[in-house]
């Protein structure tokens, strides 16, 4: 499903889901063996591939003609694209869209070969041997579009309130693959209201992005308890002939920050929230909608308010699937414990803000995610390591300045970045990874940041925090793993939390058990982190009943 509402009525689009492509791999016992598959999908779903890391080449045909966009949602991690044999794209991580422009493409048949590649190496700066997995394969849908020489590429919405009236800044981002500049006129309808811009011109091979303002009356606000959605399209006209058009979702909210406070729609927030991996034991990360939805379900019956997409950007409808349900979400960029090392490879900034930009240039109108993050557990007690915060704060803000930044640090009282970031967030795991009582570790924890921090008098939010747990594990004493443990742990964790009035909320490690790198073996029982409230198959732990009673005491709000 590419997302959860129709994004075109005049674009031509196909999803090549529920075509088969013949999979082979390119190394291993299984090399040059063809395969009938389905995408998405990740090969580790097959069961000759479910621990295969190397390269595999997906084939398909299709009938087309004409100018030809082909948008391909995620490919896992390092996808090379090819059109009867030449190659057309190429692309690096998982978690962002990247899309190719075919012109005068001959009508006919055409054969769409993408090269996944899954392994490890310098090249690959962000997937690394790592606390989840980095699948193979072409997880997210792959879409072909027929489009004219002028089509629009994105809109972005801002919503202001601006002396208690709603307004909104519309900006549309065209793009003109002719040779020679264009004109053309655009009609625009947002929330009811209409605008129309004509002879707007466009320079041969170029692209061109314009702003419209609008006000409005009689708006309903988007927030959890009433997550209203409302509709923007554009229309390019060419002669007075539609030759494309592009439909997005929004929603009149507000994200501000006052003192310590993260204000939606001016209220004080509190956070009750999940950290969730796209993981699944039936179809690894290529989840499809259903499975989304079924984990939302969880979500709202645990009382929860939002989810981190920890740690990497998303799939769009598990984000349009938010918006729907009032479920505010926490992005970040594809980063996790990177180590200064890792931070120094020369792949990682470029490839660290490509993530940036593009999941802020797909993601900026979803009203659900009320923050960005980066770099999750990266060297952040490190010069060079804040050098490379700042530069991605600042993108971020060049791109973004609608909604603040976070990263989730677990440098302890080593950090030296707090300076930087709008929220102040933290990792840590009190009865879990050492014995420190809960309460003394967290108020140690922020005192510390207000007295020896630039991060004194910013929101704090506790981003992780929980305890393992193996499904089904009992014993007579209660140790760590079993369930008991983590159901105590898990609810002093998140009540100590929730009563700390200076913080503005939480989210518990983990949503569900998920894979490991075999890499992280020696760490992780049966290979997975079991940190979840649910297993991989989402079956309640005895923590779930714990952590819905808590969450369910407490509003979205602080009063
Ligand atoms: C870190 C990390 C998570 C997970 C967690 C754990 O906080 O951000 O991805 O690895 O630790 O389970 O220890």
């Amino acid at each position: 499903m590419i997302r959860s509402f129709t994004t075109h009525k005049i674009r031509e689009q196909k999803e090549l889901t529920g075509v088969y492509w013949a999979f082979t791999p390119c190394q291993g016992e299984h090399k040059g063996k063809i395969y009938q598959v389905m995408t998405p999908s990740c090969w580790e779903s097959h069961p000759d591939f479910t621990n295969y890391r190397g390269e595999g080449i997906y084939k398909t045909q299709f009938y087309a003609g004409g100018n030809i966009r082909l948008e391909f949602k995620g490919v896992s991690h390092t996808a090379t694209v090819y059109c009867d044999g030449k190659e057309i794209a190429s692309h690096y991580n998982a978690y962002t869209i990247f899309g190719t422009v075919l012109k005068d493409l001959p009508e006919g048949e055409h054969t769409l070969e993408i090269k996944a590649d899954n392994r490890f190496s310098e090249a690959s700066a962000l997937h690394i041997p790592n606390d989840y997995m980095s699948y193979g394969g072409i997880n997210r849908p792959v879409v072909l579009e027929k489009i004219h020489e002028v089509y629009i590429n994105w809109i972005h919405v801002t919503p202001m309130l601006v002396e208690g009236k709603w307004k909104a800044e519309v900006q549309v981002q065209m793009e003109n693959i002719a040779e020679e500049e264009k004109s053309i006129d655009i009609d625009m309808e947002i929330a009811g209201q209409k605008s129309n811009l004509t002879d707007i011109k466009i320079a041969g091979n170029s692209k061109n992005t314009i702003t419209t303002s609008f006000d409005f009356t009689g708006v309903e606000v988007w927030c959890p308890e009433n997550p209203k959605l409302y509709t923007v399209t554009a229309e390019i006209y060419k002669d007075g002939i539609c030759e494309d058009d592009f439909i997005d979702r929004f929603g009149f909210r507000e994200v501000k920050l006052l003192g310590k406070d993260i204000l939606l729609n001016g209220k004080k927030l509190r956070i009750k929230g999940l950290c969730r991996h796209e993981d699944h034991p039936q179809f690894a990360s290529a989840l499809p909608v259903a499975a989304m939805a079924a984990d939302l379900e969880i979500f709202k019956d645990l009382g929860a308010n939002s989810v981190r997409t920890s740690h990497y950007p998303n799939d769009e409808v598990f984000l349009d699937l938010c918006d729907e349900q009032g479920i505010l979400v926490w992005e970040e960029n594809h980063a996790r414990g990177l180590s200064l090392e890792d931070m120094k490879n020369p792949n990682f900034e470029p490839q660290a803000e490509q993530v940036i930009r593009e999941m802020i240039e797909a993601h900026y109108n979803h009203p659900s995610i009320y923050i960005w993050g980066i770099l999750n557990e990266c060297a952040s007690d490190d010069p060079y390591g804040k050098e490379c915060y700042d530069k991605q704060f600042q993108l971020i803000k060049e791109l973004d300045q609608s909604r603040p930044h976070s990263f989730a640090s677990f440098k302890f009282k080593t950090d030296i970045c707090f300076g930087l970031p709008d929220v102040v967030s933290y990792n840590i795991y009190p009865k879990w990874y050492h014995d420190t009582p809960v309460d003394e570790y967290l108020d140690d924890l922020y005192q510390w940041v207000q007295k020896e921090t630039d991060g004194a008098g910013k929101p704090f939010l506790i981003t992780e925090i929980g305890a393992g747990g193996l499904y089904g594990y009992r014993n007579a004493y209660d140790s760590k793993w079993t369930e008991e443990y983590q159901a105590k742990t898990v609810e002093k964790q998140v009540s100590t939390v929730l009563n700390y009035a200076d913080c503005s909320g939480v989210y518990i490690w983990q949503f569900c058990d998920i894979r490991v790198c075999d890499e992280w073996f020696d760490k992780r029982p049966r290979t997975m982190n079991n940190k979840g409230i649910v297993d991989e198959y989402r079956r309640k732990k005895l923590a779930y009943d714990g952590v819905k009673r808590l969450f369910k005491s407490y509003s979205n709000y602080v009063e």
